[in-house]
């Protein structure tokens, strides 16, 4: 079936753990005709959580999409992880829609991850529509959530339609504003939604006040709405029970209806350039011009290998289409073309621009890679997510000796689908540390790699990425003078150095007066400068947040080359950091521990000892609690088995980092004294 832009919509369902997303992905497809019966987390034959680890866990653990096509209208729906683990592939989502809708549970109610979405779709300018599912279930409270959810997230959210008959069914308050509803008036919350509507546009609402509601056209209603939706003057709630059907239908025809086609949410934020000259282009969502996606997922089968999802933002990529990948030079040609269903690829010819689509087997497309036809469109990438830096990491080797190149190849695979999962080697050390939000995350990813490619690994706690910097200026100066035999060698640099404010990175200037230092030598003192940014100058971390200066030097005609510039720009800038109070920074990170109620006083009383500060605690449903706090990553290497103890492994817990301080003196000394530098004879 062949389907134009303006028909297409773009939807991620997202939301906290168990809210119901991946029921209501379901009952959307069925209600949609895109599957014949609607499958359940308990059979575990639903399309979204196919993979076998999903199903056995009954949570989601990757994004998975599916269309339908319904009443002229094609419908790209995303399922996400609500587990926060698994947020990298969740927020990944967002980048490929134009609607998130956040799933909510009328009987849990609120929860710490509907806080966070409904911030970082804002905050992507999507629009938002809050769904309200569970209606059909025991201890349903819709009412009392709908008043909780304004208070929350403001009177901006308005009911759209609203549960009826105990939560069978539900009734219009929109289009066709009649019946009785469970609670409130179906007439009172169509005013409330008009009034809301026909406020964003002076010309709209000059003819409403004239003319009353008759006298607004349909386009002129339809457009107020969206403008609404884009500025986020209108979150629009919705009622669903995922598992009996109720108001399933409705929202098909909402989001037909109501919410934006690709012409008509925000335009997508891609940019073009890097650093000072980064600016923002616009990607328009015309089938006729040049090709520009954006892949936003990635998907490795050990069968089928490996599997490039994307969203068209502007063109039509066809089979048979010439892409380029970034700002690469050799464009691939476009095989075969794909649209997903779950975890079948189903053949297609086109993707106009708003669409989604696959492509298999192009090993050089990698997350978040900008696909296009045209070197017009080199350089350009869409605005980063703002993904959580994974902190909780592990050393990791093969448990059989000769594994160590497949290791190295399957973690890079698994790396590919997980933007929040991070595989680092140290040369030094030579050690693979794996990274994730959590213990659990590592450990589900690291299962994985063994149920799919049989590799297993021992783990063991990695080394704490400590950092260096200096607290205050000083100046710095080296002569390098050697003569060996026959030619000699000579330089001499000084140098200031600053401080600079914390996560600034380094900056390095040259105000040499008077050819002191000839221009041709002063790439040889920076390169001597980033070795001990590289290496450390008292602990063997890397040093951060530093502006350093040459001002001033000598050359020789004939002795000085670039090996005795690079000599003593380390030489002068080590000199520097000594008298700059050189200070050892340590990662603090956000850490949130989800317990319940009972153990919440076991957990800040042993945080207290670690140096953590709390920064509040937040209910959840059935009587959890997620106690924020920010603690030094040092302290809590072993958390999970300690949190386990305290919690007969009932907690569970994620970090992200947060950023760099300064470590207790104690503990300074102690770095200082356990590092050993090179014996460093030039
Ligand atoms: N009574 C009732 N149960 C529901 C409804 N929707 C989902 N459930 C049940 O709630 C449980 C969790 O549903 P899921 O669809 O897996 O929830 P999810 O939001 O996808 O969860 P994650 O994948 O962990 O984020 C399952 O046992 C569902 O059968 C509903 O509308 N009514
Ligand atoms: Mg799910």
């Amino acid at each position: 079936m062949s389907h134009g832009t303006p028909d297409i919509r773009n939807i991620a369902l997202a939301g906290h753990a168990g809210a119901g997303k991946t029921t209501l992905f379901e009952a959307l497809l069925h209600a949609g005709g895109a599957i014949q019966t609607a499958g359940t987390i308990d059979r575990g034959n639903t399309v979204s959580d196919f993979d076998p680890m999903e199903r056995e866990r009954r949570h989601s653990m990757a994004a998975t999409i599916a269309s339908i096509d319904h009443d002229g209208c094609h419908i790209n729906l995303i399922d996400t992880p609500g587990y926060p683990d698994f947020r990298g592939p969740t927020l990944s989502a967002l980048a490929a829609v134009e609607t998130c809708a956040i799933v909510v549970d009328a009987v849990h109610g609120i929860g710490h991850l509907t806080r966070r979405m409904m911030e970082r779709a804002k905050a992507r300018g999507l629009a938002r529509v809050i769904v309200v599912n569970r209606i059909d279930a025991e201890g349903a409270r819709p009412e009392a959530l709908t008043e909780t959810l304004r208070h929350e997230f403001g009177s901006e959210c308005l009911p759209l339609n609203l549960p009826a008959q105990g939560g069978s069914t539900v009734v219009d308050c929109f289009f066709n504003p009649s019946g009785e509803a469970d609670f409130s008036s179906v007439a009172e919350a169509h005013q409330r939604i008009i009034d809301q509507v026909v406020e964003i546009n002076e010309t709209v609402m000059n003819h409403y006040l004239d003319l009353g509601e008759e006298g607004l056209s349909g386009s002129e209603l339809h457009d107020a709405f969206e403008q609404c939706l884009r500025e986020g003057h209108l979150v629009p709630i919705c009622y669903t029970s995922a598992r009996t059907g109720a108001g399933v239908r409705e929202l098909l025809d909402v989001t037909k209806r109501l919410l934006p086609n690709p012409l008509e949410g925000n335009p997508p934020p891609f940019i073009k350039g890097s650093g000072a000259s980064a600016e923002p282009i616009e990607a328009v969502a015309d089938p006729d011009r040049h090709v520009i996606a954006d892949v936003f997922k990635i998907v490795n089968d050990p069968f089928v290998g490996k599997l490039s999802v994307f969203r068209v933002y502007q063109g039509t990529v066809r089979r048979d289409t010439q892409l380029f990948i970034d700002d690469g030079r050799k464009p691939f040609k476009v095989g075969h073309l794909f649209r997903l269903k779950g975890k079948e690829h189903i053949e297609i010819d086109v993707a106009v621009a708003g669409d989604i689509a696959a492509v298999a087997k192009v090993d050089e497309i990698h997350f978040d890679a900008v696909l296009h036809d045209s070197h017009d469109e080199d350089h350009i990438h869409l605005k980063p997510l703002d993904f959580p830096q994974p902190m909780f990491g592990l050393a990791v080797e093969p448990a059989h000796k000769g594994q160590e190149q497949k290791l190295a190849t399957v973690l890079a695979r698994l790396g590919e689908e997980d933007p929040c999962f991070q595989v680092e080697h140290s040369k030094e050390l030579n050690e693979t540390i794996v990274r994730g939000l959590s213990d659990l995350h590592v450990k589900l990813m690291l299962e994985r790699m063994k149920e799919r490619y049989g590799v297993e690994v021992k783990t063991r706690p990695p080394r704490i990425a400590y950092r260096e910097t200096v607290a205050s200026a000083a100046e710095g100066h080296h002569r390098h003078k050697k003569q060996t035999g026959g030619a000699g060698q000579f330089g001499e640099v000084y140098l200031r150095i600053e401080p600079l404010p914390r996560g600034a990175g380094f900056e390095f200037n040259e105000e040499i007066k008077g050819g002191a230092i000839p221009g041709q030598f002063v790439p040889a003192i920076e390169k001597g400068v980033r070795q001990v940014l590289e290496h450390g100058a008292v602990a063997g971390y890397p040093l951060q947040d530093v502006r350093v200066t040459v001002y001033d030097g000598r050359h020789h005609s004939v002795d000085s080359k670039e090996v005795a510039f690079v000599a003593a720009g380390r030489k002068a800038f080590l000199d520097a950091i000594a008298k700059a109070r050189p200070t050892v920074l340590e990662p603090i990170v956000n850490l949130d521990v989800n317990v319940p109620e009972a153990h919440v006083g076991d957990i800040t009383g042993s945080l207290a000892g670690k140096r953590a500060r709390i920064n509040g605690t937040d209910v959840l449903r059935g009587g959890e609690i997620v106690v924020r706090a920010q603690v030094p990553l040092a302290e809590i290497g072993d958390y999970s088995t300690e949190l386990k103890a305290m919690t007969g492994g009932r907690g569970r817990y994620t970090l992200e980092l947060s950023h760099y301080e300064p470590v207790p003196p104690n503990v300074q000394r102690q770095l200082v004294e356990a590092y050993r530098p090179r014996v460093d004879d030039d």
